[in-house]
């Protein structure tokens, strides 16, 4: 019953984080405080990302920094803006990036949160101006306070989220987000440097008519997984692969439709990471009234042993990825 706590399309995200947590009952302000921090660096990313076009360009000018090195890449760029704006928040102990092997110790012992993120993905397509995104998700440490975060703290299942969400950085900036109580999704307006409501209480169609997945690995898909694909084309679906996970999940999010990134010869467990990348997606489109799994069991009930593991992935609406589940088990 989401509905009773609608608010109006073009509250800003401040606003409405700020009133959401009046809904919950103990809410100390710490987890809105944390979506408010993520939220500003989204902006500041977004800020370098707009303008990385134009580096190269500045760069034939001689606009090295002042170590005379190279522009840093977006992506580590991005990595230092989201560590940092987590670490300057104090509602974080201890985080899981892509971009670091290792867990990192934000210094804040007495942060009651974790938070798990893939900085800057499909960076990829950085290079050739196509959407990409930052993907991340959030859960309560279980160690008690006034040391660093374990390893107990950042692995948990995706259950245990206490919030979810990604940014897109598209033809609009985009920032979507769940704390369990329904999907709402906000436009950035880069001239007021504000998010606003745009999509409020997002719900994915139960059914589709787009497929995503890259049919380029089709000679080491599983029989069940090949069998869906060709279905899909029995029944005369659209195939829609842009590369870059957050804009192809955001896509069929709205629209209907399934991504799968299954095992492949190349990746026996599939390429995309289970911590930052399938179980906020999946937090997400459950809360959307989709479903996610890796063909046998839901995503986010999958118990993780490392920070970087991967998982094969099958995401989006509802019967699809139970028809995809029964085309897998059928193989079997
Ligand atoms: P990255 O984390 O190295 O950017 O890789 C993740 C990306 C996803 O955005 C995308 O869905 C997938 O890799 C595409 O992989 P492939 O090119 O194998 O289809
Ligand atoms: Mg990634």
């Amino acid at each position: 019953d989401h509905n009773k706590l609608a608010l109006p399309v073009g509250t800003t995200l401040d606003r409405f984080i700020m009133r959401k947590q009046e809904d919950f009952p103990y809410a100390t302000g710490e987890l809105s405080q944390l979506l408010r921090d993520i939220a500003l660096a989204a902006k500041i990313v977004n800020r370098e990302i707009n303008r990385s076009g134009l580096i190269d360009i500045a760069g034939a000018y001689g606009n090295r920094n002042v170590q005379g090195e190279d522009q840093q890449k977006l992506d580590v760029i991005a990595n230092i803006r989201f560590i940092r704006a987590l670490r300057n928040g104090g509602e974080v102990c201890t985080i899981i990036s892509e971009e670091d092997e290792e867990m990192i110790q934000t210094g804040n012992n007495q942060g009651k949160y974790v938070v798990a993120i893939d900085p800057l993905d499909g960076s990829s397509n950085i290079d050739v101006n196509v959407s990409i995104g930052t993907i991340f998700s959030i859960y309560r440490r279980v160690s008690p306070t006034g040391r660093e975060g374990t390893s107990a703290d950042c692995l948990q299942p995706g259950t245990h989220q206490v919030a979810a969400g990604y940014v897109i950085y598209g033809s609009s900036t985009m920032m979507v987000y769940t704390t369990g109580n329904g999907v709402n999704g906000f436009t950035y307006e880069p001239s007021l440097g504000e998010f606003f409501l745009s999509h409020p209480d997002i719900t994915t169609p139960q059914t589709g008519n787009i497929y995503s997945i890259n049919e380029g690995s089709s000679e080491s898909f599983s029989p069940g997984v090949a069998a869906f694909v060709k279905d899909c084309k029995d029944n005369k679906f659209s195939a829609r692969y842009i590369g870059s996970l957050v804009a192809d999940f955001h896509r069929n999010l709205l629209k209907g439709g399934i991504y799968i990134y299954p095992a492949t010869a190349k990746g026996p467990q599939g390429k995309l990471r289970l911590m930052y990348e399938c179980n906020p997606l999946a937090f997400i489109v459950e809360q959307a009234g989709g479903k996610s799994s890796n063909g046998f069991q839901r995503t986010m009930e999958i118990e993780p042993n490392t920070p970087h593991e991967r998982c094969p992935v099958f995401i989006g609406s509802k019967e699809l990825v139970e028809k995809a589940e029964a085309f897998l088990t059928k193989e079997k």
